[in-house]
């Protein structure tokens, strides 16, 4: 189609939709009128396929998640439908700036990070190769906070993605649930009705996500709550405005805000709401979907997959045997056996705090019903498991992880070394009972969004030499390795990366002020803020590197960018030091003038997906240093990997795997491995030894302790220092000689410019497996039993 006929229906959309003359458009306006002109092209592909699905009677993938950290959704869509250059020239002729429109869409911010972004990147695979699937969801109004500093500490806003319009969205009032909570359990004729003292609406709204090309399109159902009687009339009548509209306000709380904690545990009875509210609205849209098609129940688990994603909908479990035995009167025994054929629990951390329990005494008040399921579930696995010991329920507490597993059909990991140490771990006992449940599913990351769409400059290059197949089948990268002796190939690849480089330090001069070199080695680190995840194990050595610098300052330093985002839990005190921190040592190092031409340190606020978008293609280093055992995964380490980032990291989550790929002559690995970590936290003083045994990593903690970089509060870092020289559960201390070399190695490798290039483009080459196509095969093959597809049919 030509663009001039795209312009008549941007122009037709902003008379008649936004009712806007062109001469008063905003930008506003303007996307409003691209993203409705977009989402047109959308609907038709999206209807196909949800027609195909419903005459096929084809089995539906279910992914239930508390998040879908989606970010911006225009030039996703438009990527896919292949509409860039159309929707360009459309806006060119308009007289609008098209990169301006696109900036201003608001990023959806539904999730907190690694967990989030895996559901938005399985929606879209499971799009792109044409599988059924819906993604079940909160309609949070308020995403994940803004993040501030004030003088360098982080504050927090909230976030209001809806105070515009959401283009993408179709409301549908037509679809909506009324879910219980607390109230009475009594029995009737051998029967249990559960009479819930309170009710919430959970109504429906509809996102297409659109696969590449356009060809299939999956729903994206996110549920809004409100009340069952929103208004009170005889309090408004009698003049009580505010108490009139206070049902509507009560019942709106549960799907008002992401709790924005991923680490500590958390805020009770709120949270427990949401996570039944939404799973209890996807589960009685499920049944419903399933009856409209089938007549026989026992059909079940052959159409319909449910994932869980973690444990935050692991109410599941008792709920579908509720649905099936109580309100439709199925045997028990048979409940179960149906119900637990249908659902399947992916575990994304072994870290034991951030395991998901409920005391039995909240649950028993919210959710009756539940709590006497999930004994009678207990009894069940008992009887069919003489001798086991593990249980759901055990000391007044629910433990949603062995809930998870003993409802579930599979359980799988993230990477190979995190199912490994689930199956050593956490579920050791539960995997001896059933050694077929666990399987490992590694990670992966959509190529749409992270290389095609964020990176125009590498993915034309490897287009112009091996064709566009690797968009959609991303092993095809491995043909780059042809081309990485070929001198022509690493100028061309090295002058993509140094563009990429020069917009971001160019960015960096607008939006914070300050120069950077886009000659420098850009070394990032970004995701959420924790203790295992280490960031304070990056800055000790930024200090300790400053402090070699100033000593020696004639030497030939290789320049380095030290860039690092991401946020912290608002309740997180020790995360949020660590942020004060960097920042405090930013302050200092931008401003040293010896120092500074071959050291900074930038920090921009407010980590979104929108930044990583923005960051990632200019990496020529990624930090992936997490003591190892913690990180299940990590993807942000596949799409830098993708994007031509050398890694310096540990043997942890999916490092091993993209290590095992790309080569180690083309990875900076340091650190204990996670068995050494074990061994390791049993040396008494490890800390104290192993800064004895570094005068760098003493020097560099004897700084931050005596307030080099905090003049004004000089003890401001003493517990920082105090908790790495004492406890440190993490062993930053111990692994920082290690890192120290790394890091040295890292600086003697990128002074060789033309061998680091060639080792950047390897790390493209090598890493297509990292692709979230695969891992959605993997989840269709081991998982769902799902074998047919569009993709299949026309294969
Ligand atoms: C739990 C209870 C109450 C409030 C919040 C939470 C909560 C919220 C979010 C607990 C955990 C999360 C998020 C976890 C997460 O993002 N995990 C990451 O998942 C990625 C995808 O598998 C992995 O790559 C990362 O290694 C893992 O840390």
């Amino acid at each position: 189609m030509p663009h001039t006929e795209f312009r008549s229906e941007i122009l037709r959309h902003l008379t008649y939709t936004l009712g806007k003359e062109a001469e008063m458009a905003t930008r506003y306006d303007w996307r409003m009128a691209l993203s409705y002109t977009v989402r047109d092209r959308i609907t038709e592909s999206w209807h196909d396929a949800m027609r195909t699905s419903r005459d096929g009677r084809m089995k539906r993938v279910y992914y239930l998640s508390m998040e879908f950290l989606i970010g911006r959704l225009l030039e996703d869509a438009v990527v896919n439908l292949r509409l860039d250059k159309q929707a360009e020239a459309a806006m060119l002729d308009l007289g609008v700036d098209y990169d301006a429109v696109v900036a201003t869409e608001p990023d959806a911010a539904l999730g907190n990070g690694g967990l989030g972004r895996l559901a938005a990147c399985f929606l879209e695979s499971l799009s792109t190769i044409g599988t059924p699937a819906i993604g079940y969801g909160i309609r949070y109004e308020h995403g994940l906070f803004r993040q501030t500093f004030e003088n360098g500490r982080q504050m927090e806003e909230p976030e209001d993605w809806l105070s515009q319009r959401h283009a993408w969205e179709f409301e549908r009032p037509d679809v909506a649930f009324e879910i219980g909570f607390g109230g009475e359990v009594h029995e009737e004729n051998g029967r249990c009705i559960w009479t819930p003292a309170e009710h919430v609406i959970a109504s429906a709204h509809d996102t297409p996500v659109v696969g590449w090309q356009g060809s299939w399109s999956n729903t994206l159902r996110l549920w809004e709550a409100r009340a069952a009687h929103a208004f009170d009339l005889a309090a408004f009548n009698a003049g009580r405005y505010v108490a009139a509209a206070e049902p509507g306000t009560l019942a709106r709380t549960i799907s008002r805000v992401l709790y924005p904690d991923d680490t500590t545990e958390q805020g009770k009875e709120l949270r427990l709401k949401q996570e039944y509210f939404f799973t209890a609205a996807s589960l009685r849209d499920i049944l419903a979907r399933f009856e409209r098609e089938h007549d026989d129940i026992a059909l079940l688990p052959e159409k319909v997959a449910i994932q869980l994603n973690d444990t935050h909908p692991a109410i599941a479990g008792p709920e579908l045997v509720r649905l099936l035995h109580d309100e439709r009167g199925i045997e028990f025994n048979a409940s179960v056996d149906l119900a637990r054929r249908c659902l399947n629990y992916t575990n994304h951390t072994l870290l034991p705090e951030a395991l998901e329990r409920w005391s039995e005494g909240l649950m028993g008040r919210l959710l009756p019903r539940h709590l006497a399921l999930i004994a009678r579930i207990d009894e069940w696995h008992a009887r069919l498991n003489p001798g086991r010991t593990v249980t759901a329920l055990e000391h007044g507490q629910v433990k949603m992880g062995e809930l998870s597993f003993i409802m579930a059909n599979r359980v799988n990991g993230v990477s190979a070394l995190h199912t490994e140490l689930m199956k050593k771990t956490v579920f050791s006992e539960l995997h001896a009972l059933h050694p077929e449940r666990i399987v490992n599913q590694t990670n992966g990351v959509t190529p749409r969004r992270w290389v095609l769409s964020s990176n125009p400059r590498l993915s034309a290059l490897t287009t112009d030499r091996i064709g566009e197949g690797w968009v959609d089948d991303l092993e095809q990268l491995s043909r780059l390795e042809d081309h990485v002796d070929d001198p022509a190939f690493l100028d061309a690849y090295s002058a993509a990366k140094r563009a990429n480089k020069e917009d971001l330090a160019a960015w960096v001069k607008d939006s914070l002020g300050e120069k950077i070199d886009p000659a420098a080695m850009f070394d990032i680190q970004i995701k959420r803020l924790h203790e295992y995840k280490r960031q304070h194990l990056n800055i000790i050595e930024t200090v300790a590197l400053w402090q070699e610098i100033r000593d020696n300052p004639n030497a030939d330093w290789t320049p380095r960018v030290k860039i690092f985002a991401g946020k912290a839990a608002p309740g997180y005190v020790f995360a949020k030091e660590i942020i004060h921190l960097i920042n405090d040592v930013g302050r200092v190092l931008n401003a040293d003038s010896v120092t500074s031409k071959f050291l900074k340190v930038i920090y921009p606020p407010n980590y979104n997906v929108t930044l990583a978008e923005r960051l990632i293609p200019a990496a020529d280093l990624s930090e992936q240093i997490s003591t190892a055992g913690k990180e299940a995964s990590g993807t942000g380490n596949m799409k830098f990997a993708l994007n031509g980032a050398l890694t310096v990291g540990t043997l942890d989550g999916a490092n091993v795997e993209i290590r095992e790929r790309v080569g180690a002559d083309n990875f900076f690995l340091f650190g204990m491995t996670a068995e050494e970590v074990v061994e390791r936290r049993r040396v008494e003083n490890h800390a104290a030894r192993a800064v004895a045994d570094d005068p760098r990593l003493a020097r560099a903690l004897e700084a931050i302790r005596s307030g080099v970089f905090s003049p004004e509060e000089p003890d401001r870092y003493h517990g920082v220092v105090a908790n790495v020289t004492g406890p440190d559960y993490f062993l930053v201390s111990s692994d920082f000689s290690d890192y120290w070399r790394a890091q040295r190695e890292v600086d003697a490798a990128y002074r060789d410019t033309a061998a680091w290039t060639r080792a950047a483009a390897l790390n493209t080459a090598r890493s297509g497996w990292f692709s979230s196509d695969r891992t959605i095969r993997g989840y269709m093959a081991d998982i769902w039993d799902i074998r047919s597809s569009r993709a299949f049919a026309t294969a």
